[in-house]
């Protein structure tokens, strides 16, 4: 499905069994050094998902190579095997003409719990225009991808569930988006985790 023009759904794009593997993944580079964090907003704010980072440490608004917010300790390396994930996912998405020159260089991943919501956003300190791949985990969730020009409507809410790959390309790629709300308890059983996890896969157009 292709709820606006770049954006693409596709529904049960992992398997059980990668399913399981980036979980176990994901669980490992939440632990400590440069593990899980609360974001802290420059306006006071704070973010309800927690969140660990590879490649390069997001923080509002740029990225680093350390955990500048946080323990200061450097960030986890980004896996070749997720640079494959992220042009596979993009391929089967868009096309292989999608699939962009530079490597996938930074995971943003956010934990959810059933009270954890997401409010509308732009992703802008990235220096490439490549395309954003999402893969979610666990408990669906309320997507609402909104338009490029305010915060409100006109926007789609679109349910992601388990497996689940989003893909954001070409004008989709600047839109406002967020997660409104986790629907508790609908996790598939055989996965084990309560809660909610989303994978972001990006391009950061920085020098290494
Ligand atoms: C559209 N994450 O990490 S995934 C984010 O579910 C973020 O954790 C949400 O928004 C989450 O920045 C939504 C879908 C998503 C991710 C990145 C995008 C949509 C996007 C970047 C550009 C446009
Ligand atoms: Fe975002």
């Amino acid at each position: 499905a292709e709820p606006a023009p770049g954006a693409v759904h596709v529904p049960h794009w992992l398997d059980a069994d990668r399913q399981h593997a980036l979980l176990t993944a994901c669980r490992e580079w939440a632990r400590p050094p440069a593990g899980l964090r609360t974001v802290r907003t420059p306006g006071g704010g704070t973010m309800t998902a927690r969140q660990v980072c590879l490649g390069w440490h997001w923080y509002p608004y740029a990225y680093a190579r350390t955990v500048v917010d946080g323990d200061n300790a450097p960030v986890k390396p980004f896996p070749a095997w997720l640079d494959e994930l992220a042009r596979n996912a993009v391929a089967d998405a868009l096309g292989p003409d999608a699939v962009p020159g530079d490597p996938y260089d930074i995971a943003l991943i956010n934990f959810y719990d059933g009270d954890a919501r997401m409010g509308m956003h732009r992703d802008g300190d990235e220096r490439s225009e490549a395309p954003v791949v999402s893969l979610s985990l666990g408990d669906t969730c309320v997507f609402r991808f909104g338009n490029t020009e305010t915060r409100t409507r006109p926007y789609t809410d679109v349910e992601l569930r388990s497996g689940d790959l989003f893909v954001f390309g070409g004008p989709s790629r600047l839109a406002f988006h967020g997660v409104p709300r986790v629907l508790p308890g609908t996790a598939p059983a055989w996965l084990g985790l309560t809660g909610r996890l989303n994978i972001t896969l990006r391009v950061s157009g920085l020098a290494a």
